[in-house]
């Protein structure tokens, strides 16, 4: 049986600006742009959220919420260097990690002989010393795999540690709402929820080929999640998938003419980070996102090996906007990256594309 740990810093880039500027402290904070533009949230510290304020809401309806909300623009560097400093810390434990994105990680400690060999007392120590030595306030979970061990620190969120047990997996799978397992969103959970499923114990009573029906290939990946069986490894060889760059408007655009106006910017910046990073070699796939003014979006797909133009993307773009005639917030561009040959080939035991692509990290810094 596996010993995995989940962490997950709380409120994190808030919990940043709280330490550098500790006035802060006690009072409804939120990180993100400006409420007179378009900005949404980052994220907002624990005060801010009992009025509702959260990440991805417009930070002006965020002032609405919370008239005395404190308004900060993010510092990215500040919070990679945090990051980095939680990394250190965690490297102490096991030589098996898997970042998630800055402020997420798993560690594999199944063969640690620290703390007496107990992941838990290990996730004490983890919490003490983020606290003692940075100042920050880390959620633990500790379980047998990677999916509990996720739901497990989000169990006593914020400044929590839970863990589930071996022995306590069946019970506590069987209460556990749908919606916990990863890649079951809204629509899924809706689809679940007309079968009569909202507990994972309901989706275990749930005949496969009635699942199956309704969700075809998924429904194998989440019967077994459901029993709170997960064999995914943690996976310490991570490697970037995709390389996007995109932009919030601060007027919609109308216009296919205006939005091609867009493309140039967005070509050279997104050039420029697929040189720096070298990916030119890798790239399979280039794409063009479109969020319309409700908020609801499109990407558009196509096979692409070698350099891009300019005109590659045009077309594309060209496409998509016929897709709608609707008017968009934000645009984007974006290139789908294939495995560099000398990574190590994923041993995940979930074959779902959806939910792999659902897992993969955005940043890799922790
Ligand atoms: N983040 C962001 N935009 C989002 C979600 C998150 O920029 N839509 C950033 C800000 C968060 C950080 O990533 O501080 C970590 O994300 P989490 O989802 O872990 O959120 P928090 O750490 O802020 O809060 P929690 O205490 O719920 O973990
Ligand atoms: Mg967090």
């Amino acid at each position: 049986m596996r010993k995995i740990i989940h962490v997950d810093l709380d409120c994190f880039y808030a919990a940043v600006e709280e330490k550098y500027n500790p006035s802060l402290r006690g009072k409804p904070l939120g990180v993100g742009g400006p409420a007179d533009s378009r900005s949404v949230l980052c994220t907002a510290n624990y005060e801010a959220r009992k009025f509702g304020v959260r990440a991805a809401i417009p930070s002006s309806r965020a002032v609405r919420l919370c008239p005395d909300l404190i308004l900060i623009p993010p510092h990215f560097d500040l919070y990679k260097a945090e990051s980095k400093k939680v990394r250190a810390i965690l490297n102490d434990y096991s030589d098996q990690i898997e970042p998630l994105s800055l402020d997420e990680a798993y560690l594999d400690v199944t063969n640690s002989k620290l703390c007496s060999g107990s992941a838990t007392l290990i996730g004490h120590e983890i919490k003490s010393r983020v606290k003692h030595e940075l100042d920050l306030s880390i959620s633990v979970g500790v379980a047998p795999n990677k999916f509990l061990a996720k739901v497990a620190s989000d169990w006593r969120k914020p400044n929590g540690l839970f863990t589930i047990a071996p022995r306590q997996v069946d019970d506590f799978v069987k209460q556990l709402p749908v919606e916990k397992i990863f890649g079951v969103g809204k629509v899924t959970a809706t689809q679940l929820h007309r079968l009569g499923i909202k507990t994972c114990g309901d989706l275990q009573l749930m005949p496969l080929a009635k699942l199956q029906q309704q969700l075809g290939s998924r429904a194998i990946d989440l019967k077994e999640l459901s029993f709170g069986r997960d064999l995914r490894p943690v996976e310490t060889q991570w490697e970037r998938k995709s390389v996007s760059v995109e932009e919030t408007f601060a007027i919609d655009i109308k216009t296919l003419a205006f939005a091609q106006k867009k493309i140039p910017e967005l070509f050279t910046d997104w050039q420029e980070r697929m040189m720096k990073g070298d990916y030119f070699s890798r790239l399979k796939g280039i794409q063009v996102k479109l969020k319309y003014s409700n908020f609801e979006q499109t990407t558009l797909e196509q096979s692409f090996v070698g350099k891009p133009t300019l005109d590659n993307f045009s077309e594309l773009l060209e496409k998509a906007w016929a897709r709608r005639q609707s008017s968009i917030r934000l645009l984007g561009i974006g290139g789908k990256l294939k495995c560099s040959q000398n990574s190590t080939p994923s041993t995940k035991s979930l074959n779902n594309d959806h939910l792999q692509l659902s897992l993969l990290p955005l940043q890799a810094f922790l």
